[in-house]
């Protein structure tokens, strides 16, 4: 059950990182100090790859200074040129890594129920000189994953997945992160698992792992030769020892999430116009808790996010503006309204509601009780 302590009203923020007891972390901290080895693949570094293959069973991962430069680099690192279908309901780094490697985003619709990428429309966006599509798993949930691989398949194209919010994401039994060619990771201070910064490209070959862990290290082969021109995208020793230590608390956070998502299932209902925009999913890491504010309440989607903030309760509008809203994409032809409809109607009335493992049942009480009062 959630802890129901009775404290005074406090700010509530949209996430809040999850923290060991500092005490847990400090012997870390001595071994980095006495070994001084304190980056480039240090002893916590393999480590983490290891054990995090381990814990989402996957094959090869690959750790990053964050999830921007690991998705840049997993671009980089299967040849991608032209064109990139991906979708605008997304943080804006999903397109940025894009045009980093002078590739053109061409922004595609997403279907309403789970707002990623529509698979159907992806076809109609095709043409001769789009090389891949860069898919986003949005707030955790899967895209449909076995339409896309068939709709990239029959045009020869590679699948890039933004799982920056899919952290230990399962889908039909397996890692979600198994799909595509590649998934990229964020390890960033507002996820679920967090290394303060950090981030991780998933492959399911050791060859291309390699291209990877090379183009990361400044396209570095050995003392003396370097085969291309790579990146500084190294995780840190620091960073790679918070989340080994992470990863012993990952599943007590996951499941504190799951009675967070319970608890707003339970209270939200019957409240007019609130709709979590996704039924309850097994294999959830419940990163995100989105409703929906339908017509039917008055207040509307700004009026309630307002209302949240007087009472000190800090909601996201994540994803609004689109992408294709942002003065680097919107001239873009892809980028009009009349090709993005249900994004655009997406942006206008999504709300994330606060969530993080910190968060007892009298906060999520109280939250729900100002958006019920508000309706
Ligand atoms: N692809 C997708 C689909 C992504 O969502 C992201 C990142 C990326 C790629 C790129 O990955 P990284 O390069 O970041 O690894 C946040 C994050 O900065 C960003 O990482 C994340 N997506 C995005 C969805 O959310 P903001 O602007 O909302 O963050 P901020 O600083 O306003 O934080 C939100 C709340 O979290 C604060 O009000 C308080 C709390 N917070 C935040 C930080 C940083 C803390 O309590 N402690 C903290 O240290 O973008």
């Amino acid at each position: 059950m959630l802890r129901s302590l009775k404290m005074a009203n406090k700010d509530i923020f949209v996430t809040k990182p999850s923290m060991p007891p500092l005490s847990e972390f400090l012997p870390y901290l001595e071994e980095i100090w006495e070994r001084q080895v304190l980056t480039n693949g240090g002893p916590f570094h393999v480590r983490l790859e290891e054990e995090l293959c381990r814990h989402l069973g996957v094959e090869h991962v690959s750790l990053f200074t964050n999830g921007t430069i690991a998705l840049m680099t997993a671009l980089k690192a299967l040849d991608i040129d032209g064109e990139v279908i991906t979708t605008p309901f997304s943080f804006v780094a999903t397109s940025h890594s894009l045009v980093w490697n002078n590739l053109r985003p061409v922004f595609v619709d997403v279907a309403p129920d789970t707002l990623n990428l529509d698979p159907a429309k992806i076809r109609a966006a095709i043409t001769p000189s789009t090389t891949a599509i860069l898919a986003v798993h949005c707030y955790g949930h899967p895209c449909d994953v076995a339409a896309i691989q068939a709709v990239a398949d029959e045009a020869g194209l590679r699948v890039v997945y933004d799982a920056a919010h899919a952290f230990g994401v399962r889908h039909q039994g397996h890692s979600l992160l198994r799909h595509g060619d590649l998934s990229v990771l964020s390890f960033h201070a507002t996820k679920m698992f967090n290394t303060f910064e950090g981030g991780a490209i998933v492959s399911p070959s050791l060859e291309v792992k390699r291209r990877i862990d090379r183009l990361k290290n400044f396209g570095i082969i050995d003392e003396t030769s370097v085969a291309e021109v790579g990146t500084n995208g190294k995780m840190s020793e620091l960073n790679a020892a918070f989340g080994l230590l992470q990863l012993k608390h990952v599943d007590e956070y996951r499941a504190r999430r799951r009675e967070v998502d319970r608890l707003y299932r339970k209270t939200l209902q019957g409240i007019p116009g609130i709709r979590p925009l996704h039924a309850p999913r097994d294999g959830d890491n419940y990163s995100y808790f989105p409703i929906m504010v339908e017509p039917v309440c008055r207040i509307g989607r700004d009026g309630l996010y307002e209302r949240l903030k007087e009472n000190g309760i800090y909601s996201r509008r994540y994803f609004f503006p689109l992408i294709s809203r942002f003065a680097p994409y919107n001239t873009l032809p892809s980028a009009a309204e009349t090709n993005l409809p249900v994004a655009t109607d997406a942006a206008q009335r999504v709300l994330c509601l606060p969530m993080s493992t910190d968060l007892v049942e009298a906060d999520v009480r109280r939250i729900v009780g100002i958006i019920a009062a508000a309706g």
